[in-house]
């Protein structure tokens, strides 16, 4: 497939100012006439080009008259039309079928013929599969649109903008229109039409303009609606506070379906939801499906500033937007919640997914040079790495600073499409600081690794610690800058007392902690005044998205575990002890320093009542298998399974059985259903605590995973029972299982979680039970969720199951992927990554691997999306 590059962009040389769009909306076939006023770029003098795919064209006129087929080719998905010249009007009229469309792009049907409703999914190039349009985010216009439709089949009819009139038309019909006053790109373009229940509230904004705030959901979700709407609003509150910004509609629309590829989507005034990132219950709803939800919401509602009012230049600005939003939603989410255990959980994500994919055949800059498939680049790098990169910035600018640069960037590109260059003058400006430098991350893949070492002159009290990056140029294709790296640092003595920090020549107060940033491939900082040898506290709060290579001894790294008043360094040394634990386990070290010094110091962190909970059950999980499989050439998944299973093993016994079920009944003794951050730290830990128990003592565990199971007030409690039961094997298991089946039986979401929780069982029987849960009547490929629920968990949450040594995992995802293309390429391109990586496995398993993709790519009519993925992984 032909290859889009960065270094290709030009300026559209077409641009619509205003688009009126008239749907005559219907199941199984939906007709639109849409009227664009054109506008020339008088520099260019390329005929009128327009995207357009799946398109029944049906008639086309210019100015008001009708054009013969002489006067335009539809070909290759490109529509030309002769004689448009600046300020000409182009009407065209097309027919679409939503009820056919399996892709979930465009115009689509959620649900089911009789009962389902009509929506739209335009980013990023659905738009197209809707009507003739420059489908580009650089071509903004204001748009009106009119739906009309059968009142009794299409009660509500929504579309972005805000409403503009409404009333009956002939024959049981009724129509809406909407405008939207703000410019925007094609891709924010949406509209549902269909039944559904609304929950409302009005907001007035810090500048004083109320809007009405509804969400809208099918009957029975309607009812888990209300605490997204409350995050709704502590969003917006936020966002006023934080940024200034404020919310420019009358109404704000968010709507809920079973049937998307994405999450959510920010489409103006009219954001749609994936239900799984939006409706929220007790009973079906984790606590972290909670915190999910809380951030996806905030992130859409972002959006509207970073993303819809300043939008991207072009795909490839696309972490713009992305990065941007998901460093805001973060940043919301740590002062809702608590910060250090955000930042915990970003990290782990990072590494779990971002880093494997920057270290496999995948990997591409944050702001990719090139792409065959833009869908295919909605990927954690340009998200949750690109949001690493806003946070360098951020913290380089200080508080207020980044929100003077943002103010300007906001101010300067408002109504725009914008650059990365053009986000990292505006900070720069603002602030009379240069930032180019940074702009190397945006255009590196890879992780950089950063070299730590110290050395304490004790006759000069002096601490010298000297950072480095690898030398930049070596085995790339064109020489590479160094990075500028922001470090952020404390000084501990051996006591674990912080020290005051004086950097060399400097006037001001000593700090207790300090950022340094590396700009050259080596640099020394040296720090006076230094009584005694000290233990640095590194790259604190992870200031820099990096992996840090230092010869910490397991005792200093058990110092900061111990005193690090960071909480995230804090976990931080306790995950690279647990990593020296695991090492000495694999290489059957005679003295197992390291695996003492970690389950010594967690022993005794278990009993400090000063520690929240929440932290105790992240210090007590050693980094994951994917993780752990990171750090391997030739890599064997089950070995990695059983090897964490039994560092997790010796940490449980050295806990103590007894220990632990004291903790468990203190815990369980408190459960109750409420949400509040004490509560929720209390069954983390206590699903933390049950889970060692399992390991220690299946059977005791397996009878309080029963019971907790079958007294749970809430899914939290119920899904971490059922995992215990499940993984532990125990006799209970079968019945739990029947009993969340029959109880979720209408509830799609929780129903997800079922089918999850057993195909990430560990170890070899998982595929077996993927094979007979696909013959489930509740399984379908057709529904995202629930392949993702079941496939997606088995090949990417389940390492040892899925790479079993006779390749039969890699033949199954080869397989599905095949029919899974043939509905929606979106999805089976993401599934289909799951092969990254392929290459590190020990060498049977990589033969495998490899036969199967090798089968898979060799077939004819793969999608663009999954081909590309394919062929990337081979590479
Ligand atoms: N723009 C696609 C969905 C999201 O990132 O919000
Ligand atoms: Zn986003």
């Amino acid at each position: 497939p032909a290859l889009i590059r960065l270094r290709d962009y030009r300026a559209p040389a077409w641009r619509v100012e205003t688009v009126e769009l008239d749907f005559d909306l219907g199941i199984e076939a939906t007709e639109l006439s849409a009227r664009l006023l054109l506008r020339r770029d008088p520099a260019q003098q390329l005929p009128l080009q327009l995207d357009g795919e799946n398109l029944q064209l049906l008639s086309i006129a210019l100015d008001g008259v009708q054009l013969p087929a002489t006067a335009y080719r539809y070909a290759g998905n490109v529509l030309e039309v002769d004689g448009a010249r600046d300020g000409s009007v182009l009407e065209t009229r097309v027919r679409l079928r939503p009820a056919a469309n399996t892709a979930l792009e465009g115009l689509y049907l959620s649900g089911s013929d009789e009962a389902g409703f009509l929506l739209t999914q335009c980013e990023a190039e659905g738009f197209r599969h809707i009507t003739f349009f420059p489908d580009r985010p650089d071509v903004l216009s204001c748009y009106r649109v009119t739906l009309r439709a059968d009142r009794a089949r299409f009660p509500v009819l929504l579309a972005g903008g805000n409403p503009d009139g409404s009333g009956e038309l002939e024959g049981g019909r009724h129509w809406a229109c909407f405008v939207d006053p703000h410019p925007k790109p094609s891709y924010l373009f949406a509209l549902v039409a269909g039944r559904l229940e609304k929950i409302e509230r009005n907001y007035v904004t810090a500048n004083g303009r109320t809007v009405q705030l509804k969400i809208w959901a099918e009957a029975d979700a309607i009812d888990r609606c209300h605490y997204a709407m409350d995050a709704l609003e502590r969003s917006m509150r936020w966002d006023e506070r934080t940024y200034g910004r404020n919310y420019d509609l009358d109404v704000f629309h968010v709507v809920a379906t079973h049937d998307f590829n994405m999450g959510a989507m920010e489409n103006k005034g009219l954001n749609i939801f994936n239900a799984k990132c939006l409706l929220a219950d007790p009973d079906s709803t984790t606590d972290e499906e909670y915190r999910h939800v809380e951030a996806v919401v905030a992130h859409e509602y972002f959006h509207n500033w970073s993303g819809n009012r300043v939008t991207c230049r072009d795909w490839f600005q696309l972490s713009l937007k992305e990065g941007l939003t998901v460093f805001r939603e973060q940043s919301f989410s740590a002062d809702m919640n608590s910060a250090p255990l955000k930042r915990i959980e970003d990290v782990s994500l990072l590494r779990r997914a971002q880093f494997p994919e920057d270290a496999g055949p995948l990997a591409h800059p944050v702001r990719p040079a090139q792409y065959s498939e833009i869908n295919n680049f909605y990927t954690a790098t340009v998200y949750e790495k690109g949001s690493e990169l806003v946070r360098m910035l951020a913290g380089a600018l200080g508080q207020a600073g980044f929100r003077r640069g943002m103010d300007l960037y906001f101010e300067r590109h408002d109504g725009h499409a914008a650059t990365l260059e053009d986000f990292l003058g505006a900070l720069g400006d603002a602030n009379g600081t240069d930032l180019t430098p940074y702009l190397a991350w945006y255009g590196q893949a890879g992780t950089p690794r950063l070299k730590a070492r110290g050395h304490y002159d004790a006759a000069r009290q002096e601490y010298t610690l000297t950072l480095a990056q690898p030398a930049p140029g070596k085995g790339t294709a064109e020489p590479r800058p160094p990075l500028p790296i922001p470090v952020k640092l404390a000084l501990f003595d051996r006591e674990g007392t912080m020290l005051p920090l004086r950097l060399d020549g400097q006037t001001s107060e000593p700090a207790s902690e300090i950022v340094v940033v590396l700009t050259q491939t080596e640099q020394h900082f040296v720090f006076g005044h230094v009584a005694s040898s000290p233990v640095p506290s590194l790259l604190r709060g992870f200031s820099a998205p990096v992996i840090l290579e230092c010869d910490y001894t397991p005792d200093e790294l058990a110092l900061l575990l111990g005193h690090d008043p960071d909480g995230f360094n804090r976990w931080e040394a306790g995950q690279q002890l647990a990593v020296r634990a695991y090492e000495e386990l694999r290489d059957g070290a005679a003295n197992s320093h390291a695996l003492d010094v970690w389950r010594a110091a967690l022993a005794s962190l278990f009993h400090d009542t000063a520690i929240d909970d929440a932290l105790l059950a992240d210090l007590l999980t050693p980094p994951g298998e994917i993780e752990l499989a990171e750090r391997e050439t030739a890599v064997d998944p089950q070995r990695i399974h059983q090897l964490r299973q039994r560092l997790q093993w010796v940490l449980a016994e050295r806990l103590g059985g007894e220990v632990l079920h004291r903790r468990y009944r203190e815990l369980a003794a408190h459960t109750t259903i409420d949400m509040d951050a004490i509560s929720q730290a209390r069954r983390r830990l206590k699903r933390r605590v049950l889970e060692l128990l399992n390991l220690l003592d299946s059977a005791s565990a397996g009878e309080l995973a029963a019971a907790q199971y079958h007294d749970a007030p809430g899914m939290t409690d119920r899904l971490a029972a059922l995992t215990v039961l499940l993984r532990g094997d125990a006799p209970q298991a079968a019945l739990a299982l029947l009993d969340f089946r029959a109880r979720y039986a209408d509830n799609a979401l929780a129903l997800d979680k079922w089918f999850a929780v057993q195909a990430q069982v560990p170890g070899e029987r998982a595929l077996d039970g993927v094979l007979m849960l696909e013959r489930d009547p509740g399984f379908t490929l057709k529904n995202p969720n629930r392949v993702q629920a079941l496939l997606g968990a088995f090949v990417r949450g389940n390492p040892s199951g899925f790479h079993r040594i006779d390749g039969a995992g890699y033949r199954l995802l080869a397989e599905r992927l095949v029919a899974l293309d043939a509905l929606n390429p979106q999805v089976a391109a993401r599934l289909a990554t799951a092969f990254n990586g392929w290459q590190r496995l020990e060498s049977q398993r990589r033969d495998a691997a490899h036969a199967a993709i090798v089968t898979l790519a060799a077939r004819t009519g793969l999608s663009r999306n999954l081909a590309e993925i394919i062929g990337g992984v081979l590479n």
